[in-house]
């Protein structure tokens, strides 16, 4: 989850593709400074002078945006790559902006998550508790600088079923000396009295302040919301979407039901796998970003400040 992913030892953007699709890449974060990555490869790997370039890198990044369509990081990093690179270049100069784009992205995207922990950071009191769920690295980075600046922290890590990231944020917070207590995703209203905070993470944020995060994250936010405890979620402003401005929705991924359970085993069941939900903007007490923290009635002014005059709808 360092700074250092992009340069790994990929070949090839499909293989960086099939990774973000099985998961071994994940995390809204990661994903996007590893799809801007995979475009970066396609650019260094490139030798068809046949194809017309631009059109060649528009259908990676669309095979590429396809691998996790709920997570607008991606999609937002492909974009300015896309954005960055002008189609009536000659073909060394393209492929020169489709590196220096996708290194620009990179560097600013990693820029933005230090940015919002100073914000995150600050909302954490000596002494809390707080409720986190699933593996934001965002999150993680605001509660580990709130326990670097000295400050007694508990942790309450959900677990996340079926693919279990809070198993990672609990050993992770635990290893760098968080006191860390894990339950299981259905205890998180029994002891949410006992929380002073929630900080998640975000996979989007939508044009009506709402907030598309890892599944269970909805009920953690209604939990808070029947306890009285503040529900914040950290998300750089990348993690704003700003289709949704113009209506075209968000979708939910829906995940191979293998993940929960053998089909094999419920004979006549349907199982139902979302990778995430959907948390209103009602249930969302703040926005942690880079710039502050945003208030979900002012999402539509930022995506505005943030994406004018860029082409943003690529992939519909
Ligand atoms: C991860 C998840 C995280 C966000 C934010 O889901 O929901 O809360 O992606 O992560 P998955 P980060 O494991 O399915 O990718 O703060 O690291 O960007």
């Amino acid at each position: 989850m360092s700074g250092t992913d992009p340069q790994s030892d990929y070949e090839n953007y499909l293989d960086v593709a099939i990774d973000i699709e099985n998961m071994k890449i994940r995390g809204a974060g990661k994903i996007a400074r590893m799809g801007a990555y995979a475009l970066r490869l396609f650019a260094e790997k490139y030798s068809n002078v046949e194809a017309v370039y631009y059109e060649t890198l528009e259908k990676a990044a669309k095979v590429l945006y396809d691998t996790r369509p709920t997570a607008v990081s991606l999609e937002n990093a492909l974009l300015s790559v896309l954005n960055y690179v002008r189609p009536d270049e000659k073909l060394d100069i393209m492929l020169s902006d489709t590196i220096e784009g996708a290194d620009i992205f990179i560097r600013e995207a990693l820029e933005a998550r230090d940015g919002l922990t100073r914000f995150g950071a600050s909302l954490i009191e000596e002494g809390y508790t707080v409720h986190t769920h699933c593996n934001s690295t965002a999150a993680i980075e605001c509660i580990l600088r709130a326990h670097n600046e000295g400050k007694t922290i508990t942790v309450h890590s959900t677990e996340s079923r079926p693919r279990y990231q809070g198993r990672i944020t609990s050993r992770e917070l635990a290893d760098s000396g968080i006191k860390v207590k894990m339950l299981v995703d259905s205890a998180a209203r029994l002891y949410m009295d006992d929380a002073d905070i929630v900080v998640v993470g975000a996979d989007t944020i939508a044009s009506d302040g709402s907030l598309f995060n890892k599944v269970g994250t909805w009920q953690i936010a209604l939990a808070a919301n029947d306890a009285g405890v503040p529900f914040y979620t950290c998300a750089e402003i990348f993690k704003f979407s700003p289709r949704t401005r113009s209506g075209i929705e968000t979708k939910i991924e829906l995940r191979d039901p293998g993940e929960i359970a053998d089909p094999g085993d419920f004979p006549g069941v349907t199982i139902l796998n979302p990778a995430f939900d959907r948390t209103p903007a009602s249930l969302i007490t703040g926005i942690i970003t880079e710039q502050g923290i945003v208030d979900p009635g002012d999402v539509p002014a930022v995506i505005d400040r943030k994406f004018a005059g860029k082409k943003v709808v690529f992939f519909y």
